[in-house]
């Protein structure tokens, strides 16, 4: 009898214990929390107080990396934008698609309507999507007429909703799009766009400086908006022009209605911030809060509405059941073609923290970025050395909900994305300005480019060498020792497998 109690106890527990097992392996399997991207534009690895800063404060940044999981060896696909959001929503390798590049505000859609993207693969687990923010995708045809229906755009690439800049807050068109239509425009008062030539007796920078309360640097010279000088000439569309100083309020407002209006049903948000791309216009509440000029003061501004962002979701009551993912497009620059005092200012700040080159760069400050998974509750706070990319995103939240997707460039990282596995890629092709790199373990392979080594007017070092450069982060993340000469074994052997990577 006291036999059979045993093992009836046994039993039980083993019974138990496996249901708990199934039910773990259940939850991993497909879950449906909400899913939002915060993503900023041209944020560097040491422009966030968790990955070092300190003469610049971002609490709310800070708060989601010592709740959630940061990256140390997170990477944007790309040292500039474009391409980076390509990635980052087709899990595809952006130097396959030679339009993947920063592209000017009347540039064609260059996702293909039939090309796998998140916001596709979230719809099919029943997910509502919306983008607000920065698209700079292309939009349309090629050939688009402003005052009529801008398509196709977000909306044929996956999302239900969207509320976007065309392309950067430099180029024009300087206006809102909400799902492909200019918002407050007035059809009597119609938008010419053209970036070629302008309109006859329309002011510019170079015919009108004096109309300018911001003095461009490099580029930047053609039409004027709110005194900003744009790239690219604009005619027309008054009343709906943006108000830059307005844009993050403006974001913010619509990224927290869309919340509100979506949370009864799984929903994904794309939240992409401009700052602290050029030109910087903080608020008139920001202006002087970092000490370090508008370039800080934006980054500053972009902390707070991370902060009313989270707030939103908690008095929701739909925190628990949100996964947020933090990162940036590409690495930092302080003179992007405006004098703003980025430069002036900076004091000991260090946008980079200490790694080679930046924005436009083949060295680590051009894709190495904050990066940071947060989910209260689900991923416990951590910090993960793994190597990552946002490209990844794609396939691991398709494990996540449950969605087969065809497999490609990105690698399912889910378990690392949600801190129970530790294990990130092994090698990975990095791009900047149409050129690539080889990540391999802690090995950096640049192969030598033409061109010069710096881009001057943003005073970085993109990289280009006549030679091989062969860098081992391990016990050089500054990337000083190029070890391509005194390492002719390796340098063969990664440089092998690069070109059977890259595809010849
Ligand atoms: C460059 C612009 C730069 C910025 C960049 C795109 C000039 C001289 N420079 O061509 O200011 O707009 O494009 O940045 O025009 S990105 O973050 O969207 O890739
Ligand atoms: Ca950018």
């Amino acid at each position: 009898m006291k036999k059979l109690t045993l093992l009836t106890i046994l039993f039980i527990g083993l019974f138990a214990c496996s249901s708990v097992k199934q039910k773990e392996e259940v939850d991993h399997k497909k879950q449906h929390p909400n899913i939002v991207f915060i993503y900023l534009d041209d944020l560097g690895y040491g422009d966030v107080g968790a990955y070092g800063a300190k003469a610049l404060k971002t609490p709310n940044i800070d708060n989601l990396a010592h709740s959630g999981l940061r990256f140390t060896d997170g990477y944007s696909s790309s040292a500039t934008c474009t391409p980076s959001r390509y990635a980052l929503l087709t899990g595809a390798y952006p130097w396959r698609n030679k339009n993947a590049k920063i592209l000017p505000g009347t540039a064609p859609l260059i996702i293909g309507t039939n090309q796998m993207t998140i916001p596709k693969m979230l719809k099919k687990a029943g997910y509502q999507t919306g983008i607000v923010g920065k698209w700079h995708l292309g939009l349309g045809d090629g050939n688009v007429d402003w005052n009529k229906k801008v398509t196709p755009g977000p909306n044929e690439v996956g999302f239900d909703y969207s509320y976007i800049m065309a392309a950067t807050q430099d180029r024009v068109p300087t206006v809102y799009i909400k799902d492909g239509d200019v918002v407050g425009l007035d059809p009597n008062d119609p938008i010419e766009i053209n970036y070629k030539q302008n309109f006859e007796g329309e002011p510019t920078a170079i015919s009108h400086p004096e109309l300018t309360t911001m003095k461009w640097h490099h580029g930047h010279n053609n039409s004027i908006v709110n005194g900003i000088p744009r790239i690219g000439f604009m005619k027309g569309g008054t009343s709906a022009k943006w108000s830059d100083v307005d844009m993050a309020d403006h974001f913010l407002a619509q990224a927290q209605t869309y919340v509100k209006e979506h949370k009864k049903k799984p929903f994904f948000l794309y939240y992409a911030m401009q700052q602290p791309h050029v030109p910087r216009t903080p608020n008139p509440r920001f202006v002087g809060k970092s000490g370090l000029g508008p370039r800080g003061d934006v980054i500053v501004e972009a902390d707070w509405m991370i902060g009313e962002f989270m707030k939103t979701l908690e008095e929701e009551g739909i925190l628990e059941n949100t996964l947020i993912v933090f990162s940036s497009d590409n690495g930092p620059v302080l003179n992007d073609g405006y004098y703003d005092d980025a430069e002036e200012k900076l004091g000991t700040h260090t946008p980079t923290a200490g790694l080679r080159g930046g924005k436009y760069s083949l060295f680590e400050a051009g894709t190495r970025v904050p990066f940071i998974t947060y989910w209260k509750g689900k991923i416990m706070p951590n910090v993960s050395d793994a190597l990552v990319c946002q490209m990844d995103l794609l396939p691991s939240l398709a494990q996540l909900v449950g969605v087969d997707v065809p497999s490609n460039d990105a690698q399912n990282l889910l378990a690392t994305f949600l801190g129970t596995s530790d294990v990130g890629r092994e090698e990975l092709i990095l791009e900047a300005t149409s050129r690539t790199m080889f990540r391999q373990g802690d090995w950096v392979l640049i192969p030598p480019y033409k061109g010069p080594a710096s881009l001057k007017k943003v005073n970085i070092e993109i990289g280009n060498a006549a030679d091989f450069q062969l860098y081992n982060l391990k016990n050089d993340s500054k990337q000083e020792h190029n070890l391509a000469s005194e390492n002719k074994e390796k340098l063969q052997q990664i440089l092998h497998d690069f070109v059977v990577l890259r595809g010849g």
